[in-house]
C-alpha cells in the first residue's frame, strides 16, 4: 500500500516512522511519502489560506496550493506505477472513522491523506477530485481537533495493522473489538498475565482451570459486563438472534430483557441507578 500526506506540518507525521507503521514501512509493506503542503506556493509568505466568503471566523485553506500538490502527487504516484487512489479527508463534519471504513481503506492499494488546519479546505478541492477517485471524509469521533494530523496517525495505525502480514498473528485482530465476527459489537474483556499474584491480587482463577469451554465462556461474560457498562448503545444495537442461552443469562443478571422486536433493553431500576 501507498500512502501519501500532504500538510503544512510535515513534523507532526513522524510518528509514521515508528513502531507498527515504522516496521510495516521498513519491510516494504508500506511507502509513505509525506509532502510539505507550502511547496506549492509561490508567493514572499507561502500563503495556504484566506478569508472565508460570505464573513465569518476564522479561515478557509485555499483551492490552489492543494490542487497543484495533488496533481503532482498523483502524477508522481501513477508514474511509479501506483493505481486506484483514494482520497482520504480528515474532517469532524465526515463520516464516523469505524473499523468497518478502517477494513474498507485496509483494501485500497492507495491513499492520499489531505489533513487541514484552519475551518477547513474551499469545498471545490474535495468536489474537483471526487470525479476522479473516491473520496472519504471521515471523523475520528466527536470532538474537534485543531487539525486534521492526528486523525491521519489515528486512520493509518487503524489501518496498516489490518493489511496482511503486518500484524504477526493472522488471528491477532480476529477478536477486535469491533471486528465483524464472532464477539461482534462486544468490547473485549480484561486480560491478565504473569505473576499470578501481584499486590495481592490474584488472577480470575477459571482462568488457570486449563478448561478451554469454561474460560471462553468466561471471557464473553467479562465481554458483556464490560459492554453493558462502558458502551450499553452496542448492546441495544445487537440482534438478539446472535445470543444463547447463556448470553441471555448474563444480560439478565446485568439487567438487560428482551424485547418482541429481537433486541434487549435495559430494565428500568436498572437504568436509573
Ligand atoms: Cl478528522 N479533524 C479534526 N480537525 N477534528 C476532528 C476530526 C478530524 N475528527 C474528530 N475531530
Amino acid at each position: 500500500m501507498r500512502l501519501d500526506v500532504v500538510t503544512i506540518f510535515p513534523e507532526y507525521l513522524e510518528p509514521l516512522n515508528v513502531s507498527l507503521v515504522g516496521k510495516a514501512r521498513a519491510r516494504g509493506q508500506l511507502g509513505v511519502h509525506v509532502h510539505d503542503l507550502r511547496d506549492w506556493t509561490y508567493d514572499r509568505h507561502s500563503t495556504v489560506d484566506d478569508t472565508p466568503y460570505g464573513g465569518g471566523p476564522g479561515m478557509v485553506m485555499k483551492t490552489e496550493p492543494w490542487g497543484e500538490a495533488l496533481d503532482q502527487i498523483l502524477a508522481d504516484g501513477y508514474e511509479s506505477g501506483a493505481r486506484e487512489p483514494a482520497l482520504v479527508v480528515p474532517t469532524p463534519s465526515g463520516r464516523r472513522f469505524t473499523q468497518e471504513v478502517a477494513l474498507e481503506l485496509s483494501r485500497k492499494p492507495w491513499l492520499i491523506f489531505t489533513p487541514a488546519r484552519y475551518e477547513g479546505i474551499d469545498r471545490r478541492v474535495a468536489d474537483e477530485y471526487a470525479t476522479r477517485m473516491p473520496v472519504y471524509e471521515v471523523s475520528i469521533g466527536d470532538y474537534v481537533l485543531a487539525g486534521g494530523e492526528a486523525a491521519v496517525l489515528v486512520i493509518t495505525e487503524a489501518v496498516a495493522r489490518l493489511l496482511p502480514g503486518v500484524l504477526g498473528n493472522a488471528e491477532s485482530h480476529r477478536d477486535d473489538s469491533f471486528a465483524p465476527g464472532a464477539m461482534a459489537d462486544l468490547l473485549e474483556g480484561p486480560v491478565y498475565t504473569k505473576p499470578p499474584e501481584w499486590r495481592g491480587r490474584a488472577i480470575p482463577e477459571v482462568l488457570l482451570s486449563g478448561h478451554h469451554g469454561k474460560i471462553a465462556r468466561w471471557r464473553r461474560d467479562e465481554a458483556f459486563r464490560r459492554t453493558a457498562r462502558n458502551r450499553p448503545d452496542l448492546i441495544e444495537r445487537c440482534d438478539a438472534a446472535a445470543f444463547d442461552k447463556k448470553d441471555r443469562e448474563i444480560l439478565s443478571i446485568l439487567g438487560w430483557e428482551p424485547e418482541p422486536d429481537g433486541r434487549f433493553w435495559r430494565r428500568r431500576a436498572d437504568v436509573e441507578e
